[in-house]
């Protein structure tokens, strides 16, 4: 009797403990999910990314997480369809119903330019937009900085956090602050903007920076504060290899301390074929992927060796669908397609208006040709109002242009040139990029920084006297006798 009297004093004392000892907070820190991403122009991939990210709340919902910060591009895209609105609200509402806080930030691929998606999640009550203005889990502060474009960080105003956060400051001093961002940050050799000069600028200690937009995990210190990116939760190019994850962050009295836990997705199966013998090519690469499992995989191959043999990319594909591949890839390293965990970075992104300029000029356009794309490039100009624009800017060209010059001759020089095989999409190189990011092709990247996509209007006006000089020196072998509009458009 006496025992169990004691033992019942014991656990007494125990939980008269444990109930003094400071509450423990669990976050969970995840980013980069995505939806929307038809990648491969696959449904089944675009599945994928929502299930990912749906594996991460059920899990935050069954380990009773305190919060779960997302650090941007919840969509893939800026117009994510009804259909993926739809099914993120749902896992969303999942996440409300059991009591547990959605708090984000915008990302530059969802990124609108006034109200965000995330406006309309956090009207709706399943979702809490982070700013200046701490959300405040006991003694903890948590923080978030929107998307930043590169060209922008030099001017990002840190004053905006006095304002809004004199009053809170002053009636509760945080243990902990967190701050939530999109972007990339030194130190890791990616960064673009310096974590110490936001720790530093900001009126508040910060315990830890809990990142998105790099794709990979990272985890580190500056000075007392973790810099942590928890990667993203489905694979967005075949360079994010590892295995994907997200952050527990656990805080209590004794500190911070970051955890990572895998995502289960759908696996890459990488094949790498050597070709030296001509006759048995095909055979060679059948016999390398019957190696593999790549039963409903997204399937490499990874083609290197003699560049004179022929092969049918298409018969590689129709048999890596037959072994049952749920995505079939082929990249022909012999001509270029490199592999993405050696790829360099071919495009510059210093200046993407002279990036998206060169790309245009490639495109060879007509005056009519670049006065329409520099409307529809126009992000001031509002989606509604791109007919009448167009309708006036044509409209003047046409009453500008003086119909007795000799035609331009564009399109029937290109008619003239010998006839190219249509490239099989097979063929069509993957965009690989060194950085395992989000830059899945450069006009992409170039898009979504609305503020930096600004057309000279002087240097487009002088291109097109320059094309129109061109065609006016241009001698003219076969003259229509009837001449329309598109003629000199
Ligand atoms: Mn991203």
């Amino acid at each position: 009797m006496i025992v169990y009297v004691n033992t019942a004093i014991l656990i007494s004392n125990t939980n008269i403990i444990e109930s003094h000892m400071s509450p423990k907070i669990k976050i969970l820190h995840t980013a980069d999910s995505h939806i929307g991403y038809r990648q491969y122009h696959s449904d089944v991939r675009r599945q994928d990314f929502l299930d990912a990210f749906s594996s991460v709340i059920d899990d935050a919902i069954e380990m009773k997480i305190d919060a779960v910060v997302h650090a941007g591009d919840l969509f893939d895209s800026r117009n994510p369809t009804l259909e993926d609105i739809l099914d993120t609200m749902n896992i969303l509402a999942r996440l409300k119903g059991a009591d547990i806080p959605f708090l984000a930030i915008v990302g530059n691929h969802e990124s609108k330019q006034h109200t965000q998606w995330l406006d309309l999640f956090q009207n709706m009550g399943i979702a809490i937009r982070l700013g200046t203005v701490p959300y405040e889990i006991e003694e903890v502060a948590i923080y978030g900085i929107d998307s930043v474009a590169k060209s922008k960080i030099p001017l990002f105003d840190y004053s905006i956090f006095d304002s809004a956060g004199d009053e809170v400051q002053s009636m509760h001093e945080y243990k902990y602050n967190l701050l939530v961002m999109h972007q990339l940050i030194n130190p890791f050799a990616f960064g673009e903007w310096d974590s110490e000069e936001v720790i530093q600028s900001l009126p508040f200690e910060v315990h830890a920076m809990l990142l998105g937009d790099y794709h990979k995990y990272e985890k580190t210190k500056v000075g007392d504060c973790w810099v942590t990116y928890c990667g993203s939760t489905e694979r967005n190019s075949a360079a994010e290899r590892e295995t994907r994850s997200y952050n527990i962050i656990t805080i209590n009295d004794s500190g911070i301390d970051i955890s990572r836990r895998n995502i289960s997705t759908r696996d890459f199966e990488f094949i790498e074929v050597l070709l030296d013998d001509d006759a048995k090519a095909h055979e060679t690469i059948f016999a390398a992927i019957k190696e593999h499992d790549v039963s409903g995989k997204v399937a490499f191959v990874d083609i290197s060796g003699n560049t004179d043999i022929v092969v049918s990319f298409s018969e590689v594909e129709e048999f890596l669908l037959k072994q049952g591949a749920l995505v079939p890839r082929i990249r022909d390293i012999r001509v270029g397609d490199e592999i993405a965990d050696n790829a360099l970075v071919s495009v510059s992104f210093s200046d993407p208006d002279e990036a998206v300029k060169e790309e245009i000029k490639k495109m060879d356009l007509t005056g009519a040709g670049l006065v329409i794309d520099e409307i529809v490039r126009d992000m001031l100009i509002g989606k509604s109002k791109l007919d009448n624009e167009t309708e006036m800017r044509i409209g003047k060209l046409i009453e500008e242009m003086d119909f007795t010059d000799p035609i331009p001759h564009i399109k029937r020089e290109v008619m003239d040139s010998p006839v190219e095989e249509p490239i099989p999409e097979s063929i069509c190189k993957e965009t690989t990029v060194g950085y395992a990011g989000d830059l899945k092709n450069a006009n992409e990247y170039v898009s979504e920084d609305e503020d930096e996509v600004e057309i000279d209007e002087e240097v487009m006006d002088k291109e097109v006297t320059e094309e129109k000089a061109k065609f006016a020196t241009k001698k003219t072998t076969s003259v229509p006798k009837q001449y329309n509009l598109g003629d000199y458009l």
